[in-house]
């Protein structure tokens, strides 16, 4: 069997077997912790100057790591993937801008890096990119002759075609995502707005196999839905039940309902409208005073990206301005916890919790929907509030699904959690159950190496022939 080598901006080796908050370490790292195989990326540290990977090996994953240069960091990281591709594929045209440099810088990371894992390559291994950081790493690898079969998932929203022209290089950006032999989406939707892009100016055509023909080549184009473990998240969530913080939670809830959010501190996740919903509902239902708190978990990530240090304080903000508004002596509505938690334990919270409150504005899957349902007890579960706009919202069904820009109708659906009946409860949850466990994490997986090793097969065949 060939090698699996994984690409990702940020490789996350484990601390005491704990990876970095956020989606695609998690997703990635349960992926190759089975497979086994290589994961090459940047290890978060700032270099003087670029220097071949540092190994590392931990069980069946080998971690090949390197370091950035200040001026990589700036333009590469900071500037082109979180300050352009970040926002416009979120479709924050508003928060996006465009800068030259900081785009050569990120072809020029994009090639340094190509370099440094070429170094490391074999004939038969497998490379699976991963994420807009990456957008032009195949085409990096051709051009120093790498023919070996490479893939790509992107985690985040691909932009419908007119919101992705707002990028000035989008033609070279999509050009170099067909150097790719599989190109993954999490969405049908992201998948479409992809081919629209390519059919719409002509640049090739999609056949009902899924393979679309652009720029002179042939790859599989398709939708993925990354996934998580579902039972090893219940089992998870059960164990951590009788935590100490879980305990002090419980204690303090007690005669109230509880209402559990966790996500990145990011403004794609719509933790303002998310509070103003929740005041909607204060102002509206006064029944609730003193009988419900809403948990918000929002470690801070990317914090020397602007417009991550402007969502905080604007959150501060709202969050201070309801308390004070409706805050009793023995009642605080809002409790914003600005840290990181132990992952068990947030699965922990999320089981003792009535409502999942879920609404990011654009999410391209959002995984955390997906534990909050896992972690729940069958004969007792909460419910989901989640967002059209989250990837997830494809997937499950037995959640309310809101609007977040409509902070009424958000409030209405908190107000209908907070009273379902159980049974109702219990058939969505049994519904989701089942979605989740039939389209776990190693399906996602697994239906992509597939692809990429039968395109690849299917690519050899044609050539010998
Ligand atoms: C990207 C895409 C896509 C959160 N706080 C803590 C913590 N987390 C964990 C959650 C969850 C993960 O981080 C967040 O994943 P999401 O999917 O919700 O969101 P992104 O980070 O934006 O991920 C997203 C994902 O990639 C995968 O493809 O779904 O759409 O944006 O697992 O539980 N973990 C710990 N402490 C925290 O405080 N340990």
């Amino acid at each position: 069997m060939s090698r699996l080598i994984v690409v990702s901006n940020r490789v996350a080796p484990t601390q005491e077997g704990r990876p970095a908050a956020g989606g695609l370490a998690i997703g990635v790292l349960d992926a190759l912790k089975e497979t086994g195989g290589v994961w090459f990326g940047w290890s978060g540290e700032i270099v003087g100057e670029a220097q071949a990977p540092t190994i590392e090996n931990q069980g069946k994953v080998t971690y090949a790591t390197v370091g950035l240069t200040r001026r990589d960091y700036d333009q590469y990281y900071r500037g082109f993937s979180n300050a352009t591709l970040w926002p416009t594929f979120h479709y924050r045209t508003d928060l996006s801008r465009y800068d030259r440099q900081e785009y050569a810088g990120y072809l020029r990371v994009n090639a340094t890096m190509a370099k440094q894992l070429k170094a490391m390559l074999q004939p038969d291994d497998i490379i699976w990119v991963h994420d807009y950081h990456l957008l032009p790493f195949a085409r990096a690898l051709r051009e120093l002759g790498v023919n070996n079969p490479i893939g790509f998932f992107l985690h985040i929203p691909f932009p419908v075609p007119e919101m992705l022209r707002t990028v000035p290089p989008h033609e070279e950006l999509v050009k170099a995502m067909c150097s790719y032999d599989v190109v993954g989406f999490q969405t049908q939707a992201d998948r479409q707005s992809f081919v629209d892009y390519i059919e719409r100016r002509g640049f090739g055509t999609a056949s009902d196999d899924g393979m679309v023909h652009a720029f002179g080549r042939m790859l599989k184009v398709g939708a993925y839905p990354i996934g998580i473990y579902p039972d090893a998240i219940a089992k998870a969530a059960q164990q951590f039940a009788d935590r100490k913080q879980v305990g002090t939670l419980r204690d303090a809830m007690r005669g109230r309902k509880l209402i559990m959010s966790v996500d990145r501190l990011d403004y794609s996740k719509g933790l303002v409208e998310r509070f103003q919903a929740f005041e909607r509902l204060l102002l509206a239902a006064p029944h609730w005073h003193g009988r419900v708190s809403l948990v918000q978990i929002a470690p801070p990530t990317r914090s020397d990206v602007q417009t991550y240090q402007r969502i905080r304080q604007t959150l501060e903000g709202e969050a201070g301005r309801i308390n004070g508004r409706f805050a009793q002596l023995d009642w605080t509505p809002i409790q914003y916890l600005n840290r990181k938690y132990e992952r068990n334990l947030l699965m922990a919270l999320f089981r003792l919790s009535q409502v999942g409150y879920v609404t990011p504005l654009r999410d391209g899957m959002n995984l955390v929907a997906k534990e909050y349902v896992a972690s729940q007890d069958p004969e007792d579960p909460g419910v989901l509030v989640l967002s059209q706009f989250a990837g997830a919202a494809e997937q499950l069904p037995g959640a309310l699904v809101v609007n977040p820009f409509d902070l009424t109708q958000m409030a209405e659906a908190l107000e209908r959690a907070l009273s379902m009946p159980l049974e109702d409860r219990k058939a969505r949850h049994t519904d989701m159950m089942a979605q989740l466990r039939s389209g776990d994490l190693s399906t996602w997986r697994d239906a992509f190496l597939v692809d990429l090793r039968h395109v690849t097969t299917a690519a050899s065949v044609t050539r010998k022939a």
